[in-house]
């Protein structure tokens, strides 16, 4: 039976890969840290938590001596590093915990994997924030980086110690650069998450209007689960690579917000402009929602854009849900949980 590592385990992709795996058979070991109160409400919502093959492992990505006992308790024949202090904007707040977690925590695990357990295969989640400013569109594994926050040039160490350590150890070190990707088991800070429940909520009338920052903001939005799939085929190649994963596609915020109302049964109209600009119920005339520049970024990302298509040849992964889809499915969802009473 394969053995696998998933640190991140509480996360969104932590729990749709964990799912993957169980599927295909792995033992799985679910890396967690410490806090005051439990959150596996995803695993729980996936019904994996249970699972007779599922451990549930306690650590921290910050801690070197832990990520060693995880690697010495676990011996993973598989790794998937999905941990880190994720929300980019949090990052300009806590720029030094961001670098700890995120850039060095990814770096512990390596030098726990090197120590203890160097056939093992390890995967790093980089991330599309790494090319910031790129200027070149779209952008795929030869595109210069640019990063814009402090979680993007944490991504970016992280990312270049994987390939340090693949050709200074020959270690089987993977770098999956993934465009965002989205579910019905988002965080509710990021944006898609945040349209989608603000949705539901005004179309149950918990809602008045719904606040956000920067609308022009375009971003190549795929659905969690399908790339959690191109992880583990980046991890069962015949060699270590560094991949993009993406849809091909961007749309900006302000059409993710049009695709979502209208997923809900609302036709949005949309007036003015900047900070003046308001989304409103074309039939009502009522304003459902407007800028608040307290959402604004210290320095925003305007454009990501992937090319997806050596994933495509080498792995034969390509993503198949569509954005109008991704919008639906989770409006849908979240009508659901607010129906329930199960808001998460
Ligand atoms: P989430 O924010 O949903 O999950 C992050 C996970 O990291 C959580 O389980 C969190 O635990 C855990 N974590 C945070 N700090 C620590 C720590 N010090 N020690 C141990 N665990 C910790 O992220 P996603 O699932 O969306 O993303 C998975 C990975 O992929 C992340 O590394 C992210 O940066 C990267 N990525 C994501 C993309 C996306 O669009 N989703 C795109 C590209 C890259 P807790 O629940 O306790 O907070
Ligand atoms: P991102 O995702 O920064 O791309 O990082 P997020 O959903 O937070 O922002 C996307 C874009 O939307 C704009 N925006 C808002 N964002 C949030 N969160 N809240 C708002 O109210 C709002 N209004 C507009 C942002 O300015 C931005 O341009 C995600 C994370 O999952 C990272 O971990 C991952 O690495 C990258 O995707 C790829």
């Amino acid at each position: 039976m394969r053995t696998a590592l998933v640190t991140g385990i509480s996360g969104q992709d932590g729990a749709y890969l964990a799912q993957l795996l169980l599927e295909k058979g792995y033992r799985v070991y679910g890396a967690y840290r410490r806090t005051s109160s439990a959150n596996f409400w995803r695993i729980e919502e996936l019904r994996i938590r249970d699972h007779p093959c599922l451990s549930l492992v306690e650590y921290d990505l910050t801690d070197l001596g832990s990520s060693i006992r995880l690697l010495e308790a676990t011996r993973a024949d598989e790794i998937y590093n999905l941990a880190a202090q994720s929300f980019v904007r949090v990052s300009f707040d806590q720029p030094v915990t961001t670098a700890q977690i995120t850039g060095v925590g990814a770096l512990n695990l390596l030098e726990a994997v090197r120590t203890v357990r160097p056939e093992a295969r390890f995967y790093q989640a980089s991330s599309s924030e790494m090319f910031g400013m790129a200027q070149q569109v779209p952008q795929n594994e030869s595109t210069s980086f640019y990063p814009r926050s402090p979680y993007g040039i944490a991504k970016l160490f992280a990312h270049w110690m994987t390939v340090n350590y693949r050709e200074a150890y020959g270690l089987f070190g993977v770098s999956g650069i993934l465009f965002n990707h989205e579910s019905p088991l988002r965080g509710r800070e990021f944006v898609t998450r945040k349209i989608t429940d603000g949705v539901a909520r005004i179309k149950l009338g918990k809602l008045e209007t719904l606040e956000l920052g920067n609308l022009d903001a375009q971003r190549d939005w795929g659905f969690a689960r399908e790339y959690v799939e191109g992880m583990w085929r980046m991890l069962n190649a015949d060699t270590p690579d560094t991949f993009v994963l993406a849809t091909n596609r961007t749309v900006s915020v302000r059409d993710f917000v049009t695709l979502s109302f209208r997923a809900a049964g609302i036709e949005l109209r949309w007036r003015g402009g900047g900070l003046d600009e308001r989304g409103v119920d074309a039939e009502t005339g009522r304003e459902l929602v407007r800028v608040n520049p307290q959402y604004y970024r210290a320095a925003e990302v305007d454009l990501l854009f992937g090319d997806a298509s050596k994933a495509r040849k080498v792995l034969g992964w390509q993503a198949e849900t569509t954005v109008d889809e991704l919008a639906a499915m989770m409006v849908d969802a979240d009508i659901e949980r607010h129906l329930r009473g199960t808001i998460v």
